[in-house]
């Protein structure tokens, strides 16, 4: 790869140079890393969240007495961990060896976190064997373990999957980078209503913008499909987690 020039900006204003902290060093050296090892695709749909928005709604005074913040992240960990389990190859990494696949039998699931040391991404184990509020709960604990800086490495180790959420903060899509070993990873946008046909007439509904991007080395275009459809399908229908 060839170098990148060195640039004096002070020539053309001032500047102030403030040093990266230690986690922004290994987050850059990770992103780096694997943009330039991974073949990734990024494919996008919309999940229509109408209904899953009212029954979230529905469950506020339950989530308040419980003393727990219930947004969508928990039902988001419940769909994917059922589509992980569904489409096996996305609970996979490339083994050492670059020449085998390796399944994994648990679904543990990274939430990447935004906070003030930088990006961090703790990890929820055994997210298929949990119901949603031990997630939320769950959910909770380890985005203020992480905000507060008492993570452990534990914490943020096993993943097989990670969903990144930028939906609080608006934007209409992103392309998420995998974060190896890992093969794939889950960006999520800000819910719009939008017009939709139903056949008949438009009518209002709440749609989730999702990207998926993957590590084209183990998943193909055709697996994306299948795994992206089945997410999508129980996303916007969670009585379809109990089938
Ligand atoms: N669309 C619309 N509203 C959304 C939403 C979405 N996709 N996702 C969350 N919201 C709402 C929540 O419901 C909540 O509103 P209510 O209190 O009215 O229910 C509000 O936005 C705030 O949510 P939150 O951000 O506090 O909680 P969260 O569970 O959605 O997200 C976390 C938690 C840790 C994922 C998030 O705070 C965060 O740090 N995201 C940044 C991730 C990041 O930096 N990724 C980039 C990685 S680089 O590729």
């Amino acid at each position: 790869i060839p170098p990148m020039p060195k640039h004096d900006f002070a020539k053309f204003g001032e500047v102030e140079t403030v040093a990266m902290s230690k986690i922004q060093k290994l987050t850059a050296m990770n992103m780096h890393r694997n943009w330039l090892h991974i073949p990734a695709v990024t494919q996008f749909d919309d999940a229509d969240i109408t209904d899953l928005e009212a029954f979230r709604k529905g469950l506020k005074a339950e989530a308040e007495k419980r003393g727990v913040k219930l947004t969508p992240l928990p039902f988001l960990l419940k769909a994917c961990a059922a589509a992980l389990k569904a489409e096996k190859k996305f609970n996979a990494s490339l083994g050492n060896d670059g020449e085998s696949v390796v399944y994994k039998k648990y679904v543990n699931i990274g939430i990447a976190a935004d906070t003030p040391v930088g990006l961090l991404v703790p990890v929820i184990k055994d997210v298929d064997k949990k119901g949603l509020w031990e997630l939320a709960e769950e959910a909770n604990a380890l985005i203020k373990k992480a905000r507060d800086g008492k993570l452990s490495p534990s914490d943020m180790q096993g993943g097989c999957f990670t969903i990144s959420s930028l939906g609080a903060m608006g934007g209409t899509g992103f392309t998420p980078i995998v974060n190896a070993p890992e093969v794939a990873i889950l960006g999520v946008s800000k819910a719009q209503m939008k017009p939709i046909w139903n056949g008949k007439e438009f009518e209002p509904r709440n749609m989730l913008p999702l990207a998926l991007s993957y590590d084209h080395r183990v998943i193909n275009g055709a697996d994306c499909g299948k795994f992206f459809t089945y997410l999508v399908s129980v996303i916007s229908d969670v009585r379809r987690l109990l089938l």
